[in-house]
């Protein structure tokens, strides 16, 4: 028998600071890495003193064959030999290996895994490299996921969230970039298939490309996102209104493109669409793809919302009635991503 927790369970593991590249590349100009550890410290002090939240530190991994179910298995070892790679470096002590020949068919990609400079292999961007310690920050980023979404099948809470990072949307089945290495998101939903039918909602500024992909053609997960454009925004070829599914399950993806400039107003009124479709669809459980880089600060991103929106986010979230697991993704003001995420957890639970 399992305990019922009074309190919301908020998971961590402290690994994620050993992940941590200095550079990124913005159009060719090199500047500093926006996914920083801070981000995840800063939401995990602001989620701390939240009176009804229970920190854990979660040690279990999930295991590697649960992983091989929404990824390639070639992607998941490509990961782990790059890290052991950079560990085997010469020179600097904390290398990391970017990405820079991205193979455009199976044969390119064959030969490129077994060069020396394979670290592009499985990239669409500059946006995840990897160092010596990236395979254990992301296997243990996901398995807080599927950690939250298995005390949720316990019947230990109803609300749990995952302090995940790397962050995860722009990763899928074959493919990683945008910071992203794994698809936490996806990996907490199909632990929660056991319930029955789910929905993704994908509250970051970014099209969760990885996880539309990985979900495309399945109807038991409907994934429903709103962005910025991708007609003028990050990622660019996907995250558009006529993505609809794939011939199984028409419908079961939905895309709400957002204009540069959008205000509290405009989005919050754009969500009570997206919560809607996510009614209809009758879904047993709920994983909220998190991002606050929606928030005017953000310093690379262009919407205007405000710190006010985020517990309307949760009100309305908390009125879909179901069990939520709620995954860290993007949000690079790093002390507003703290505030923001202990908002929209309150509104969650109140
Ligand atoms: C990751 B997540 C910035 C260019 C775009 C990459 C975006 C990755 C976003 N000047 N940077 O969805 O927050
Ligand atoms: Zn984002």
């Amino acid at each position: 028998m399992s305990t019922f927790f009074q309190k919301v369970p908020v998971l961590y593991n402290p690994i994620h600071k050993k992940h941590h590249p200095r550079y990124e590349y913005d159009r060719g100009e090199q500047i500093a890495y926006q996914e920083v550890p801070r981000r995840i410290e800063s939401a995990l002090e602001a989620l701390s003193t939240l009176p009804f939240v229970d920190i854990f530190q979660n040690d279990k991994l999930v295991p590697i064959d649960f992983l091989c179910e929404q990824h390639d298995s070639a992607m998941i070892a490509h990961i782990q030999k790059i890290s052991r790679e950079a560990a085997r470096t010469p020179g600097e002590k904390d290398t990391y290996l970017y990405p820079w020949i991205y193979p455009l068919n199976a044969r390119m990609r064959e030969k490129l895994l077994d060069s020396p400079d394979a670290a592009g292999c499985f990239a669409f961007d500059l946006y995840a490299p990897i160092g010596q310690h990236t395979w254990e920050a992301v296997w243990q980023s996901a398995s807080l996921a599927v950690q939250s979404a298995e005390m949720i099948l316990e019947g230990q809470t109803r609300l749990a969230y995952a302090l995940c990072r790397p962050p995860g949307h722009h990763a899928g089945v074959r493919m990683m970039g945008g910071y992203c290495y794994l698809n936490n998101a996806a990996l907490a939903a199909q632990k929660l298939l056991t319930l029955g039918r789910g929905a993704i909602l994908d509250i970051d500024y970014h099209h969760g490309n990885g996880t539309q992909e990985i979900f495309w053609d399945r109807s038991e997960v409907m994934f429903v996102s709103l962005h910025a454009d991708p007609s003028d925004e990050y990622p660019f070829f996907s995250g558009f209104d006529d993505e609809l599914g794939g011939p199984q399950a028409v419908g079961t993806n939905q895309n709400f493109p957002l204009p540069k400039g959008c205000d509290d107003r405009l989005y919050l009124n754009t969500l009570a669409k997206a919560i809607e479709k996510i009614n209809q669809y009758q879904p047993h459980w709920l994983v909220l793809s998190a991002g606050f880089d929606t928030i005017s600060e953000d310093p690379s991103t262009f919407f205007e919302l405000t710190p006010a929106a985020f517990p309307k986010i949760g009100e309305m979230i908390r009125a879909l009635d179901i069990p939520v697991v709620v995954v860290h993704e993007g949000g690079y003001a790093v002390e507003q991503n703290g505030i923001l995420s202990a908002a929209l957890l309150n509104s969650l639970y109140t």
